[in-house]
């Protein structure tokens, strides 16, 4: 039975703080039959050079973040536009967006504005339809996802030397996402007992996203702590590991070279330092190996590494620049923010293009988070099978965790928690660099 469309009576957006403390937009929709949904906008630290743009008011307020302008966009002319329409599907309503703002990086109106509005409309429809965000987009929805659990910060998101922004560990052997996180959790606890052992109190620090960022440099001892927990955790196994580099961020573009650990190394260095890496620690996954334009070192790479190779600041969620990274076998996997394209449309666009071109799909959050889980449910729309939201604290992390586990719940019998999905006969499971 189709039901008709309900009206947009109401449009309004505030500002809310982020997890840095920092300004985001909420908007609140309103549908006739009383029917009401919000949704928040998440921001970025190590963001890609082509992200559609997020519009900041400048000034003093708030260093220049506020994002009253943007609320006034959706007040005023989106309001203006969308007002006494009927929210009839989303694709129609995100072209009225793009179409109202008319530029190509969403820059008049803000694509925090209009993500924001995208977002809200996606749950006041599913609400309508009496139906959870993640069934309403996908009526045969039941993957849950295996975590990337993002257990040590470095890069932008964190104070200390480490130039790889995260390290990552993923349970892989779990037979469900609860579990999955029981043996995360616990895993990181050990961390936190291995870190304060060997560097003091001040290792416990933590980064944006919630990941221990310790006093040290070396990529590899990062890995070796990570094994080390969870060996002393007694996982040894049920675990694969992972890291999103965000290159671009120690690259100089002068001088074609990266600095890692004090070192410059041009691309071919950068590629045998990986080769490396991956053969040690059992990595089976890096996100943004290389600088955002190298296409070329990300395709070399990919072939010569047979591993998860994922585009995020190289493909930015857009349709476009994942067309030239599948033309060019750039990568294999895409990093999938919606507010880097700035409607769920053209997100769910993207990744539509991913899956149809064999790549995988990492569904993530932004280093800038809130309280919306909303992630959770795209996740399991999916189908996409792998989500990254950070180290398992902190309330602007736990609450996707705990939605899946929610979702999980909802779903009963017909949720499935995947078989390792890096499983290969040729990599051996046993064995811990960390033993020796
Ligand atoms: C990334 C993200 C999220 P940011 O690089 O993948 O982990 O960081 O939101 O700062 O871009
Ligand atoms: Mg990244």
């Amino acid at each position: 039975m189709t039901l008709p469309s309900p009206v947009i009576t109401g449009l309004s957006a505030r500002e809310v703080l982020d997890c840095r403390g920092l300004p985001t937009l909420q908007v609140d929709i309103e549908l006739d039959e009383a029917l009401q949904a919000t949704a928040d906008v998440p921001s970025g630290r190590s963001t890609g050079a082509n992200e559609a743009f997020e519009l900041r008011d400048g000034g003093d307020r708030f260093g220049g973040f506020g994002v009253l302008r943007a609320a006034d966009h959706v007040a005023g002319e989106i309001s203006e536009t969308l007002i006494g329409t009927r929210l009839s599907d989303q694709r129609t309503l995100d072209r009225t967006l793009v179409e109202l703002d008319g530029t190509d990086d969403k820059r008049r109106l803000g694509a925090n504005a209009i993500l924001g509005v995208s977002l809200a409309a996606a749950r006041a429809a599913a609400a309508y339809r009496d139906l959870p965000l993640y069934r309403a987009i996908n009526s045969n929805a039941h993957l849950l996802p295996v975590p990337l659990v993002n257990l040590i910060n470095g890069g932008k998101h964190a104070s200390n030397d480490l130039d790889f922004q995260e390290f990552i560990v993923l349970p892989v052997g779990a037979d469900s996402i609860l579990e999955a996180l029981q043996i995360s959790s616990e895993v990181n606890l050990c961390l936190a007992g291995i870190l304060l052992e060997r560097y003091g109190k001040v290792a416990l620090n933590t980064g944006d996203e919630g990941g221990f960022a310790p006093p040290i440099s070396d990529p590899r001892e990062a890995l070796s702590l990570l094994h080390e927990s969870v060996a002393a955790a007694g996982y040894e196994g049920r675990f694969r590991y992972g890291l999103d580099c965000a290159a671009s961020h120690y690259y100089d573009p002068e001088t074609a070279t990266y600095t890692v650990a004090g070192s410059r190394r041009d691309r071919d260095g950068m590629i045998d330092l990986y080769q490396g890496l991956i053969a040690e620690y059992d990595i089976v996954t890096i996100e943004d190996p290389l600088d955002e334009e190298d296409f070329e070192g990300f395709a070399e790479l990919t072939a010569a590494s047979g591993i998860q190779i994922v585009g995020d600041d190289l493909f930015t969620t857009n349709p476009e620049r994942l067309a030239r990274g599948i033309e060019a076998g750039s990568a294999n996997s895409l990093l999938w923010k919606f507010n880097q394209i700035g409607t769920l449309s053209e997100a769910l666009d993207a990744a539509d293009m991913a899956h149809k071109a064999g790549y995988t799909v990492v569904v993530s959050e932004r280093s800038g988070e809130t309280e919306d889980p909303m992630i959770a449910d795209l996740v399991v729309a999916l189908g996409a099978g792998q989500i990254k939201t950070g180290a398992p604290v902190r309330g602007e992390r736990t609450a996707k965790y705990n939605r899946l586990i929610r979702i999980s719940e909802e779903l009963g019998d017909s949720a499935l928690y995947p078989e390792d999905p890096f499983a290969r006969e040729d990599r051996s499971t046993g064995g811990d660099p960390a033993d020796g």
